[in-house]
């Protein structure tokens, strides 16, 4: 290779030169040319807006950044109940709401259990018949505490409410729909 080339610019410049006074003529030219094309260049450049300025990237090296995801919500877990069946409910207390495992139970014997577990307070439950008669209190228990007590239940909506002090009206009133 070295050699064929070495040959070929031997050559070019053993090879007479041919009207080397075109030569030069057209160099000349060619070469004005290229210095005007490299001006206006130069000009077109100058009066281009500068670029906009890059978005903000994650510095090199850094791994990309994960699709964003909703973050989880961490929420209490409720003491475990039996499997939904129309024969028990679960009242959990904070402050201030009730919150009912079911709304519907069957009439007959239903057990209730009142999950005071994630209250910051104690509070009561009580049970109102859709008459506005008592069924059942259980009376005031300590924040942290799971009670558990069997009434019977006749069919219609029953009233449940925190009966100490505001309670209710600051939100610990659910509606019990018993079906018949
Ligand atoms: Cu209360």
């Amino acid at each position: 290779m070295r050699a064929l080339v070495a040959a070929l610019v031997l050559g070019l410049a053993v090879a007479p030169p041919a009207d080397a006074k075109l030569r030069a003529k057209v160099h000349h030219k060619v070469k004005r040319k290229a210095s005007r094309r490299w001006r206006h260049l130069a000009f077109v450049l100058a009066q281009a807006p500068a670029p906009a300025p890059a978005p903000p990237e994650a510095p090199a090296g850094a791994s990309p950044s994960p699709t964003p995801t909703a973050t989880p919500v961490a929420t209490p877990k409720p003491p475990s109940l039996p499997a939904p069946s129309g024969r028990s409910v679960s009242v959990r207390s904070t402050e201030f709401a009730f919150t009912l495992s079911s709304q519907t139970v069957n009439a007959g014997s239903v057990t209730i259990q009142f999950d005071n577990s994630a209250a910051m307070d104690p509070h009561d439950l009580e049970v109102d018949d859709p008459g506005g008669h008592e069924v059942i209190t259980f009376g005031r228990q300590p924040a942290g505490t799971v009670t558990s007590r069997t009434v019977t239940l006749g069919p219609g909506d029953h009233l449940l409410v925190c009966p100490i002090l505001t309670h209710s009206d600051l939100g610990m009133k659910a509606t019990l729909h018993v079906s018949g």
